[in-house]
């Protein structure tokens, strides 16, 4: 059985990093606008490093939760027939394990260098003083992260993936950002089975053939174990 895994931000959730459309989300405190796209960042680049360095040490502070590692013990039983696609920007699927891994939203702790187009690794907090690591140029490094109006990272592999998948199940995402949203319907498309494990029921609910909802803590080890 070929299966892809898409997860948001409420996979996470219960690590104590923040969603981002709950009453307590990300964007009800702040302006996605003024903060997650490129033109914010041209306007005011210490607003949108002040924002991304927070949230960079938000993420030393926080572990894996059981939902993480779940999917761990689903790419080990599947091997290359598995699949983890994450819109998060965080690192907790890769410490909790997690291999085979697109993060097509970006990673915070990455860096990207519009001088010489490198991308590194990153810790602590960049600012439009910091110079790039590979060419030296200062002032060019930006979180590598995909704001509204880019394009997200490996969709070529991703469609391909979900294409040839049997198995598609979404884990704590809204279903309100796209190309992520579609592909419910890409993989129903090619004949797949698609299952939704949320909270509560997201804007998408409708199109999975079945859901289950509670705490991703709870419902995704008992999903795959
Ligand atoms: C729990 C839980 C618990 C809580 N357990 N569950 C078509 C139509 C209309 C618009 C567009 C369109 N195509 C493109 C657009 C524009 C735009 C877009 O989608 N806008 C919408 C707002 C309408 N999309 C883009 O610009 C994208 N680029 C693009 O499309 O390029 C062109 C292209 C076309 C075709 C193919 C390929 C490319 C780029 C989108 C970039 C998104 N960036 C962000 C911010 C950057 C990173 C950051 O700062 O962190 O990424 S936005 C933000 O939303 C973040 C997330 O990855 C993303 C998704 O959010 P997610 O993960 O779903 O979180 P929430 O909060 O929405 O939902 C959490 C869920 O968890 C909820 O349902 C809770 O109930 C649940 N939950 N606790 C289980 N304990």
């Amino acid at each position: 059985m070929n299966i892809v895994v898409l997860t948001g931000a409420g996979i996470s959730a219960e690590s104590g990093l923040s969603t981002f459309r709950d009453p307590d989300g990300v964007w009800a405190r702040y302006d996605p606008m003024q903060l997650a796209t490129p033109e914010a960042f041209a306007a005011d680049p210490e607003l949108v490093h002040a924002f991304y360095n927070d949230r960079r040490s938000e993420l030393r502070a926080v572990r894996p939760n059981a939902a993480h590692e779940a999917l761990v013990r689903l790419e080990d039983a599947l091997g290359d027939d598995f699949l983890l696609v994450t819109q998060n920007i965080d690192d907790l699927h890769e410490r909790a394990g997690s291999r085979k891994l697109i993060h097509m939203h970006g990673e915070l702790r990455r860096a990207w260098c519009r001088a010489c187009e490198n991308r590194f690794d990153w810790e602590g907090d960049m600012t439009t003083a910091s110079a790039c690591p590979a060419c030296g140029t200062v002032g060019y490094v930006r979180p590598d992260i995909v704001w509204f109006g880019e394009m997200p990272y490996r969709m070529e592999e991703i469609f391909r993936r979900l294409d040839a998948c049997d198995l598609f199940v979404a884990i704590g995402t809204s279903g309100a950002v796209y190309p992520a949203a579609e592909f419910v319907e890409i993989a129903s498309r090619t004949g797949a089975e698609t299952v939704e494990l949320n909270l509560q029921r997201s804007d998408g609910t409708h199109l999975f053939d079945s859901h289950r909802h509670g705490p991703a803590t709870r419902i995704v080890p008992a999903f795959i174990d």
